[in-house]
């Protein structure tokens, strides 16, 4: 420990493989975006560290610049996704910087962004437990655009089921009638889901594609595995495409699947079954 010139305890000294552990507990019903904001200072370039909620890395390759001095602080940001619930916050520090310390750490700090609520749809207090046998895929969460999904464009093209930018088509590749369709490379969708065991689940995904493409999970802003799928054969032709190992723990995660690269026709998406 040290003290900053305002006479405030600091965290300093540190060096890798150290961590600090905080307890932090979000009220909230759904998944938000938290700002972290951590006070940083070091001598020459300082080093790296990373963030794990309960274990599970949700923010890494942080690196603490070159501030000028030990007690010259700036602030280093950068966005994560806190479930609700009761969790333990872990900044573990990864390596060390030119003096041989990671850098010194004064504060920091988790504000909730209220520009990026989602919730899960249709019911917002009420996401599917898993192991689940077929989310359908139009139950993508609420908060619009950015937020929940991105789509190429603000309409949906068909009209159906729901009036936002993700199009939607009719299918009978599942009993609710509806697929996410007209998939173009770049889009993505969220899907607030909860996990009634810590383990790693089978992730199936009902898949068609037209001229086939990659698709990657990410687990509340991490990746966790891609791949990529042959054309099925068509917009309706659709298969099951696995994700054999996705570790969640015990509580609300937010799972993304994402499309192809920017301008790919990828085709379409019926349904998400976690086993
Ligand atoms: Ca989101
Ligand atoms: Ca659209
Ligand atoms: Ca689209």
């Amino acid at each position: 420990m040290a003290r900053d010139c305002n006479g405030i305890t600091s965290v300093s000294w540190t060096r890798a493989g150290e961590w600090l552990d905080y307890s932090i507990e979000v009220p909230e019903l759904a998944t938000y975006t938290h700002r972290f904001t951590a006070r940083v200072a070091s001598l020459g370039v300082g080093g790296t560290f990373h963030l794990e909620l309960d274990g599970v890395t949700i923010a890494s390759g942080l690196q603490i610049p070159d501030t000028g001095g030990w007690q010259n602080w700036t602030t280093l940001t950068t966005s994560v996704s806190l479930p609700p619930g009761e969790h333990e916050l872990r900044l573990h520090f990864d390596t060390v910087g030119s003096r041989g310390f990671v850098g010194n750490i004064d504060s920091i700090q988790l504000v909730r962004d209220d520009s990026a609520i989602q919730f899960p749809y249709p019911l917002a207090n009420q996401p599917p437990v898993l192991p689940y046998n077929s989310i359908p895929a139009v139950r993508f969460d609420t908060g619009g655009e950015d937020v929940a999904y991105h789509d190429t464009d603000a309409v949906n093209e068909s009209g159906l089921y729901r009036a936002e930018g993700v199009d939607i088509i009719s299918t009978t590749d599942i009993s609710t009638g509806y697929a996410v369709g007209n998939i173009r490379g770049g889009e993505w969708l969220e899907y607030t889901v909860y996990a009634s065991q810590t383990r790693s689940y089978v992730l199936a995904l009902r898949l068609a594609a037209t001229s086939g493409g990659r698709v990657q999970v990410d687990v509340d802003g991490m990746m966790q595995g891609f791949g990529w799928v042959a054309p099925t054969g068509g917009p309706q032709s659709f298969v099951n495409f696995f994700f054999n190992s996705i570790p969640l723990t015990q509580g609300t995660h937010v799972i993304r699947v994402s499309f192809g690269a920017d301008g790919d026709t990828f085709g379409s998406f019926s349904s998400l079954r976690f086993q």
